[in-house]
């Protein structure tokens, strides 16, 4: 009888212990850190992008049109839609530094803006269960060390901001061109690999490959050293790139160069002109036997050949086959 007091006290204590475990715990789901620990992070190993068990695993997706043009594809339900119903497994977020309000050539509240539109962008993401590349879209500026000083600190940014979540990945120069040469994007990659490295420590980084990143028997030769989970990217248009490029690619592997497409059609390399799927069947082949990942270009309505919406079509989300053009069916059926 005497213990009666303290034992009403410990079941009075159980009680609201195990109450608010479960606020605590429902509170953590609703959160997207923990949406984020739901995907496991992604290494890389040899030439091949792995998981924490090793083994490998294939990205596929689709790209953004530039965040400035097609913000309005940027939602939840375009990034579950493509997680649900096209059973992708990644998205890409197409930040142009230089073209229509860029980055680095718009003013300071466009830059704001275009950092909340990537915000929103990994938190759609995550909660859609994708995993999410953030893109340094490169591409009238030819060479990423003209804007360096903006990618190191944008960079140092993200991943102090992203740096507990496993789906985040960054692609730092999207195509180098204009001549700009491998030791010229090394030394860029360099630098922006430190950045991040500075406050994350493992999260994989894609590199750009000098001409349009084609070149990837040239960065092959002399890639970075000192840091994991570095791939380099391969990007093509069947239109415009056949054989000779995969020869490149092969050449790559070959040599040890972890490759991930980060960017692809079956139009021509201007983005638009007829679809070569006779091609861009070869390229799937290619890709699925060497496990590798890869992202199409774009997720836009935009009268080219490269949009994966038709023009007429102005759902942001939810889309039926009938809403996508010759080039959305046939990616959504590669993945
Ligand atoms: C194109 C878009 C087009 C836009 C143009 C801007 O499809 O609507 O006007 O950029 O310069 C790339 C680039 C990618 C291009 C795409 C098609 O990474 O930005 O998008 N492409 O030309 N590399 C090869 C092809």
């Amino acid at each position: 009888m005497k213990n009666t007091g303290t034992e009403q006290w410990i079941q009075t204590w159980k009680k609201w212990t195990c109450f608010l475990l479960i606020v605590l715990c429902a509170a953590m789901l609703d959160c997207g850190s923990l949406q984020a620990a739901k995907l496991p992070a992604l290494k890389v190993k040899g030439t091949q992008l792995v998981n924490a068990k090793g083994k490998p695993v294939q990205l596929k997706g689709a790209s953004t049109h530039g965040l400035s043009w097609f913000p309005e594809y940027v939602n939840q339900k375009s990034f579950s839609h493509l997680k649900k119903n096209w059973k992708a497994n990644a998205v890409r977020l197409a930040l142009y530094t230089s073209e229509y309000n860029g980055y680095c050539t718009g003013d300071a509240a466009n830059r704001r803006a275009l950092e909340k539109r990537v915000a929103d962008g990994v938190k759609y993401a995550t909660k859609a269960g994708l995993y999410v590349i953030i893109d340094w879209h490169i591409l009238s500026d030819g060479n990423p060390k003209t804007y360096q000083k903006q990618a190191a600190s944008f960079f140092k940014k993200m991943a102090g901001k992203y740096k507990n979540y496993t789906n985040v990945i960054y692609e730092i120069c999207n195509e180098p061109n204009g001549g700009t040469s491998w030791s010229d994007i090394k030394s860029y990659a360099k630098k922006i690999v430190k950045a991040i490295r500075s406050k994350d420590k493992d999260a994989v980084i894609l590199i750009g490959t000098p001409n349009w990143s084609q070149d990837v028997d040239v960065a092959a030769k002399s890639p970075l050293k000192g840091y994991k989970n570095l791939m380099y990217t391969l990007h093509f248009y069947a239109g415009t790139h056949g054989e000779g490029l995969r020869r490149k690619a092969k050449q790559a592997l070959k040599m040890g160069l972890p490759l991930f497409v980060s960017e692809f059609g079956i139009s021509d390399a201007s983005g638009n002109g007829s679809l070569n799927q006779k091609e861009g069947k070869k390229w799937m082949k290619f890709l699925k036997d060497k496990k590798i990942s890869y992202i199409g270009w774009s997720l836009s309505n935009k009268a080219e050949s490269s949009a994966l919406i038709k023009p007429s079509c102005k759902k942001t989300a939810g889309w039926k086959a009938s809403d996508l053009t010759p080039w959305g069916k046939w990616l959504v059926k590669q993945w």
